[in-house]
């Protein structure tokens, strides 16, 4: 067997609006994430629903404040360097370095804060791969021009990303274009910053935003090729294999449906063209995407390098139902074979190696993990320990997973980043108890507490699975 590559990419994931923090400091702008509050409304905000102007004044919005990493990144890096972490994905946060997104030029002082970040990493020869948009762009570019519904901002991010390749193209050799691109689909607001006037037709909104988004990717990425020649560039999506809820043809019809919609972007980013079921999807709906000359040749000229995707679990596609309308938009109606998180969330490592195999099927290309992981309630012992045996039981199945498709099914698998490996708030319910980390960070869901970092058991754990090269699974 010949086992994971030596270069192996161990390490863990995180993305700004969720860890940051510093959100009005040295010019910073504010961020789609940073009105996203906690609590009920939350929802209604992520969907597009609901505006952040009609909140209560006492809302609470976790992002701002994040694990304030801003100001103990050493420390964390420090952490994450114990653990041997080969790399570290990360996001920069748009409005730190153009804190309004429409400026001409960056603020010095954002890009200075990356500077610093990037060579404490270095030090310890961590390699960054960093997300250039994780659910976050400067509100003011929402407000004012509507977000990826607008073509100019392919114009804006195109002139972000060449400023910070320009900036940081000796220290970063990974980039992610847009975090799981197709949340877009289910959560337009906090996917994409999109939201839907009165009267327009919520698909063709969504699907103008997409192709923006993907003509997007495909101009970064080439400009990536041109400006970092060593640079690697991916496409990253919220990935999770459906299956048929039975072998109805109909449950496996619907589930093929369900994976088209999610490889839809993909699909582009990775083969340089719409798929065919794409434009009939199109033709049958009455979409007309406005394209403009030279879309198609940007898409066809500047596929990614690599395909990166989150898994946390598999989806569930049931054509007949009584219930589907109270079912999850993404997951489906729930999978009776497997056991679930505290958050509902199904948990299947197989699923991990069926993904894999899908995608590496599908497109050919080196696949790299990154997002996985347990989101649970930890609890601090008297003696101040965490015994997090749950989480170590779930990692070391889903990487017995990722290990048996490249072993077994000769899938390639390059690299793995659980996600939140130090915790930090979660996307989907704006909650602090939601943990994922190694390390554990002491903040509750209203705010309070010391921000003090701990190891977790999990943390001495990783550390050996790690500097084993996946062959110590064991606790
Ligand atoms: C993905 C996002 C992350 C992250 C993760 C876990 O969708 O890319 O930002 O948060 O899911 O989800 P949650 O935080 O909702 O538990």
């Amino acid at each position: 067997m010949g086992g994971l590559r030596g270069d192996f990419l161990w390490g863990g994931a995180t993305a700004a609006n969720q860890c940051e923090g510093g959100f009005s400091e040295q010019g910073r702008g504010c961020g789609l994430a940073d009105i996203i509050p906690h609590g009920r409304d939350r929802k209604g905000i992520m969907l597009g629903e609901k505006r952040y102007t009609d909140l209560p004044p006492d809302s609470l919005f976790p992002a701002r404040e994040g694990i304030n990493m801003y100001h103990r990144y050493k420390e964390d890096i420090a952490l994450f360097a114990e653990m041997g972490f080969r790399c570290y994905r990360m996001s920069l946060s748009w409005s730190r370095i153009f804190p309004k997104g429409d400026e001409e030029e960056p603020n010095e002082a954002g890009l200075a804060f990356y500077d610093r970040l990037f060579d404490e990493l270095l030090k310890y020869r961590i390699e960054p791969v960093v997300t250039i948009v994780h659910f976050d762009a400067p509100l003011y570019l929402v407000e004012k021009y509507g977000s990826w519904k607008n073509r100019k901002m392919v114009d804006f991010f195109l002139r972000y990303c060449r400023v910070i390749f320009n900036r940081y193209k000796d220290k970063v050799r990974y980039w992610l274009t847009f975090n799981e691109i197709n949340m877009l689909l289910y959560m337009p607001f906090m996917g994409a910053g999109v939201r839907c006037a009165e009267g327009e037709n919520p698909a063709a909104v969504t699907y103008q935003a997409a192709h923006h988004e993907l003509v997007a990717s495909a101009l970064a990425t080439g400009m990536a090729h041109e400006i970092i020649p060593q640079g690697r560039v991916g496409c990253m999506l919220a990935g999770g294999q459906s299956y048929p809820y039975s072998c109805d043809p109909k449950d496996v019809w619907l589930g093929m449906q369900k994976d088209q919609k999610n490889y839809f972007f993909t699909d582009v980013q990775s083969r340089g063209a719409y798929s065919e079921y794409a434009k009939k999807f199109f033709e049958r709906n009455d979409l007309h995407i406005h394209m403009e000359s030279g879309d198609e040749q940007a898409l066809k000229e500047h596929p990614v390098d690599f395909i990166s995707f989150s898994y946390y679990t598999s989806q569930v596609a049931r054509s007949r139902t009584a219930e589907q309308g109270s079912e999850d938009i993404f997951l489906g109606p729930g999978n009776p074979h497997l056991a679930k998180t505290q958050w509902g969330w199904p948990i299947d490592p197989l699923g991990l190696r069926i993904t894999l195999n899908a995608l590496y099927n599908r497109y050919q290309k080196p696949l790299f993990i990154s997002e996985n992981g347990l989101g649970a309630v930890d609890v601090v012992r008297p003696d101040g320990s965490i015994q997090d045996d749950y989480r170590i039981d779930y990692l070391r199945d889903h990487i017995k997973a990722m290990i048996d498709a490249v072993e077994e099914d000769g899938v390639e698998v390059f690299g793995y980043t659980p996600w939140g490996c130090i915790d930090l708030v979660s996307a989907s319910t704006g909650e602090m108890s939601k943990r994922y980390g190694f390390i554990y960070v002491d903040k509750d869901d209203s705010g309070g507490g010391t921000l003090a970092r701990k190891r977790k058991k999990s943390f001495d754990w990783y550390k050996r699975v790690i500097a084993s090269n996946g062959k110590e699974l064991e606790a």
